[in-house]
């Protein structure tokens, strides 16, 4: 099914192919007219004022957040904490429970995948701390062997945090075992959901994990809204994060009290707009269904990697496309991936090139950059035909000292 008419940015620009959702999706029309409707019927400041607008205001922010833990299969919407993002979420991890639970000697084992936003948050805690953080290295396939993962982890490991679904390889990460192996330990596990929440159902319970991170604007939705789900039990022994209005219970002179949750992780004013356009987003792929997002992209995966692989000189990074989600990165001969990207922009075609955030990564694979397709809802078949078309170009260009 064409869905492009539905994302106004893709339906005015017929000739855009857009092949970089992994960095941040296109938003549809039921996602704008959300924002403008709240800032036109119901804008106020949350929790702040007795008037009726504000109340609306209130229930606006507090019903968007009902609809996106449903999304997650949360049945205690108060565990969903509204972030930035996933970077936030993560920070706000390692900064609150992290600072208050490790200690020197102890560990956090993260994967030689992660994004850095799952990567230098723990590293940073692990210097501070003088703790150690151990990685996990991959197998050839770009996948994570859990019995590998599960030798790096001993009695001094307090977190086990990894991606659900590498963003610069696809790799999906076998999210369950891997918590199985934290609880076991006795460590917490925090999982970056960047990549997974906009491509896979996600069910909080079901995974199994203790934080669950993700980003809004990956899924529809607009920038600089995002969530952490977290364990109720955990979330409410965790001092807070940031401080000020809102999270407080009572502030007296020497000290204050917290809020309950949420609200005692939401400091300041709420992005009460952004959270609706964030529900708008996820009625519209409820309204798809998780399970035919995710059908769509393995066909349009599939085909990428059966078309991009027969090009001479052309290597896909990553595993086959039954353990990956919507991203192929490959590398053309020794064609800089940002020339390549050049090329493929003067076709309409918009990919990403560079190190992905994610250098340990990049050194791991032996190279300095890839080029990386992403596919999403909006994305058929004659988006794969402009990619191979702009990547052949790319070929007839350099010439064959370089593909
Ligand atoms: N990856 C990409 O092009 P924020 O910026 O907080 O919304 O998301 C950070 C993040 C965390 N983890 C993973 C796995 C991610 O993919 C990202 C964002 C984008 O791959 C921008 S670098």
């Amino acid at each position: 099914m064409n869905r492009r008419s539905d994302f106004p940015l893709l339906a005015m620009n017929p000739g855009l192919h857009y092949l970089d959702s992994a960095a941040t999706s296109q938003k549809p029309r039921a996602v704008l007219d959300a924002i403008v409707n709240f800032y036109e019927t119901s804008n106020a400041n949350p929790h702040r004022g007795a008037y009726d607008l504000s109340v609306k205001a209130t229930d606006a922010y507090h019903g968007a957040r009902d609809r996106i833990a449903r999304f997650f299969g949360v049945s205690d919407p108060a565990t969903l904490i509204f972030t930035r993002g996933t970077t936030e979420a993560i920070n706000l991890v390692a900064s609150s429970w992290g600072g208050a639970n490790v200690a020197e000697g102890d560990e956090i084992v993260v994967t030689g995948m992660e994004h850095h936003a799952n990567f230098v948050p723990w590293q940073q805690l692990a210097i501070a701390k003088r703790a150690r953080l151990r990685i996990c290295e991959l197998e050839p396939d770009g996948t994570v062997k859990v019995a590998r993962l599960a030798e790096l982890v001993t009695k001094r490991t307090r977190i086990i945090a990894f991606s659900h679904v590498s963003n610069a390889l696809g790799t999906i990460n076998p999210v369950r075992e891997i918590a199985a192996i934290a609880r076991g330990a006795g460590a917490i596990s925090v999982c970056d959901g960047a990549q997974s929440a906009p491509h896979l159902a996600v069910d909080f319970h079901d995974l199994g994990v203790d934080f669950y991170a993700f980003s809004g604007h990956k899924m529809l939705g607009p920038m600089g809204i995002g969530g952490l789900i977290g364990r109720r039990a955990l979330l409410e022994g965790m001092p807070p994060y940031q401080t000020g209005g809102d999270m407080i219970e009572f502030v007296k002179d020497a000290d204050t009290t917290w809020n309950v949750l949420p609200h005692k992780f939401e400091a300041g004013t709420p992005n009460a707009a952004n959270a609706v356009g964030l529900a708008a987003a996820v009625d519209y792929l409820a309204a798809i269904g998780m399970d035919e997002v995710r059908r769509h992209e393995l066909a349009l995966i599939e085909s990428a990697m059966t078309r991009l692989s027969a090009i001479d000189d052309l290597h896909i990074y990553g595993p086959g496309p039954a353990q990956r989600s919507g991203v192929v990165s490959f590398t053309l001969g020794d064609v800089h991936p940002h020339d390549l990207a050049t090329i493929l922009d003067g076709a309409g075609v918009c990919i990403r090139a560079g190190h992905h955030c994610a250098q340990p990564l990049m050194r791991r694979l032996n190279v300095p950059a890839t080029a990386r397709a992403s596919f999403y809802v909006y994305n058929d078949e004659s988006d794969i035909d402009a990619l191979v078309a702009g990547i052949m170009t790319a070929k007839a260009l350099f010439g064959p000292a370089h593909v």
